[in-house]
């Protein structure tokens, strides 16, 4: 038994998830709303965040905080960088930085500020069991590095720029936030993304085209997930 809070950033990353649950209680706190139900001998809590680092980092907080959430699972959609991913591909991240932290008027290399480190590390424990989870379903799971900052890129000088400086092989807008806190109040953090699009010129279309079937190719994982903790 394990309290384990399932984070995403849109409706559409977490209602598949409400409707194959079925049975939840709804909480309203800090201008959102947290889901908790139980699945397979553990409690679930459930939300989406909203778009964005501050919204992530609030969500993830709370439900850690508030609810006393023992692991996080951060389920949904990303833009790729990488070339081999394609989209509905899943993405686990191993690490994650902030591309959009910028002091380097001051020298700092982009993405630090002092007392941190550029890049924050997943849970090993937690990302080789979705590696098991994913050879048990017979589907492929990417391992790599991902970037997060307030922005949606499409825009491939933005893209290859962000992907040079990190080597991230995908984008989103709230992973590093997620990892962050859960470092900071030591509970292990899971980041998987299904790609939406490439992040390129025309990756809001392919975005709208693609959002609602990658946000559930990544959903049902984490949702497996559960069942092997
Ligand atoms: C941004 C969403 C935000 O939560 C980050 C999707 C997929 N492709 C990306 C890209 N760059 C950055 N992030 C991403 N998520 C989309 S907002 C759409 C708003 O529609 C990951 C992501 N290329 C709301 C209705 O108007």
């Amino acid at each position: 038994m394990m309290k384990i809070a399932i984070l995403g950033a849109m409706p559409e990353e977490i209602t598949p998830l409400l409707e194959i649950l079925k049975v939840y209680e709804k909480h309203d706190y800090a201008n959102n709303s947290y889901y908790t139900a139980n699945y397979k001998n553990h409690e679930l809590i459930l939300a989406y965040s909203k778009i964005g680092k501050v919204n992530s980092t609030l969500s993830a907080c709370v439900m850690i905080e508030k609810f006393k959430a023992e692991a996080l699972l951060f389920t949904g959609v990303a833009g790729a960088f990488n070339p081999s991913l394609k989209i509905g591909d899943l993405l686990c991240a191993t690490k994650l930085c902030q591309y959009d932290l910028d002091i380097t008027a001051f020298g700092h290399p982009l993405g630090f500020v002092p007392g941190n480190e550029i890049f924050i590390k997943t849970d090993e424990r937690l990302n080789s069991l979705a590696l098991e989870v994913a050879k048990e379903l017979g589907i492929k799971l990417h391992t790599g590095i991902i970037a997060t900052g307030d922005e949606f890129i499409c825009d491939e000088a933005k893209k290859e720029k962000i992907r040079s400086i990190f080597k991230a092989d995908a984008c989103e807008m709230e992973g590093a936030s997620v990892a962050l806190v859960c470092e900071a109040l030591k509970v292990p953090c899971f980041i998987l993304r299904a790609m939406s699009d490439e992040a390129g010129e025309k990756a809001e279309f392919d975005f709208d085209e693609f959002v609602v079937n990658s946000a559930k190719i990544s959903a049902n994982f984490v949702l497996k997930m559960c069942e092997k903790l």
